[in-house]
């Protein structure tokens, strides 16, 4: 099926997106002014809904950190950072805060506790890294470097991907795409479901998913045919992983693949191309120090992008 059909089956809405659409050409004209590099960045799962006035939704575990940790350090790197995330999923410079309760780290004065109280305080000493992503977030968003946009389900993330690549197809080589969030290989067409929730009285639940079209090529043929575009294979089975990751390099013929295994993937990473497979790995230590394996990731990804934009050799 083709991407058109895929929007108008399946209830596309051009007006549910405008005001992100418009942000994200606003982003993306202005840093072409300022002759700046953007990337896109991807983030989170897709829901796949199972009825029209959808009660329940086939999901997927991503939680967001490769996205949201990419983002930091792509900023931290001079980018300008479209985060387009799965709503609910892990944010830039917030993800810090998930792993406790962020309540812990604020406190009243004891005098305030039955009545209203303006002076809450926060805690520094709990969190020693706390003043450096508070002032590494706003830096961000002060010089307009960051715009994040929400999508929910399949169809929203591929509408607000195409929407931004060809908002970025003026950037050409400037632009990366990072296509981090893991997307349903299946859906159900609204043509297809049950307009009322489905319900468990008819007894075991029978579904028949049909194939999410391919947009990557719409994105590196039309979309933005310059930019450079770097996408992630998840596998949990290692003697694929490489066979399929050379495999849409070739069917798509763009510039990366991040290959990963699910349980390893917050300390190993491999980087693709068609003529060598890098390893990237965080010691024992580097793990037990919390370290992120997209630092290095995200460091070997924009030299390749600078070699690329300026068409010189990595
Ligand atoms: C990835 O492989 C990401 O690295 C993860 C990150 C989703 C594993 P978390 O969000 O996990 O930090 O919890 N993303 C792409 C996965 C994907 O669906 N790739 C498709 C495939 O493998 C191709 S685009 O077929």
């Amino acid at each position: 099926m083709d991407l058109e059909s895929f929007f108008k089956d399946n209830g596309y809405c051009p007006n549910k997106y405008s005001k992100d659409i418009g942000e994200i050409q606003t982003f993306a004209s202005t840093h072409y002014a300022q002759k700046n590099k953007i990337v896109l960045v991807t983030s989170g799962g897709t829901a796949i809904p199972l009825e029209s006035q959808a009660v329940r939704y086939i999901e997927n575990f991503s939680s967001g950190h490769r996205g949201a940790a990419s983002a930091e350090y792509f900023l931290s790197e001079g980018y300008g950072v479209i985060f387009l995330y799965r709503q609910g999923s892990l944010r830039p410079y917030s993800r810090h805060f998930k792993a406790g309760n962020v309540l812990d780290l604020l406190t009243i004065s004891k005098d305030c506790r039955n009545g209203t109280c303006s002076n809450v305080q926060v805690d520094a000493t709990k969190m020693p890294d706390l003043a450096t992503i508070v002032q590494a977030y706003h830096t961000s968003k002060d010089a307009g470097r960051l715009l994040e946009v929400s999508y929910h389900s399949l169809v929203d993330y591929i509408a607000l991907l195409k929407a931004s690549s060809e908002a970025m197809h003026l950037l050409g080589s400037s632009a990366v795409f990072y296509l981090a969030a893991a997307v349903s290989d299946f859906y159900i067409p609204l043509t297809h479901m049950q307009k009322h929730k489905i319900q468990s009285s008819s007894g075991p639940l029978e579904l028949a998913l049909h194939q999410v079209p391919k947009f990557l090529r719409a994105l590196v043929t039309k979309w933005s045919p310059q930019a450079f575009v770097v996408t992630f294979k998840l596998e949990t089975d290692e003697a694929i992983l490489m066979d399929k990751a050379l495999g849409a390099l070739t069917k798509y013929g763009h510039q990366l693949v991040i290959a990963n295994i699910l349980h390893e993937r917050r300390y190993r990473v491999v980087v693709v191309t068609k003529e060598e497979q890098k390893e990237l790995l965080l010691s024992d230590d580097e793990q037990k120090e919390k370290k992120d394996i997209e630092q290095k990731l995200i460091r070997d990804i924009c030299i390749r992008h600078t070699h690329y934009n300026k068409g010189t050799e990595v």
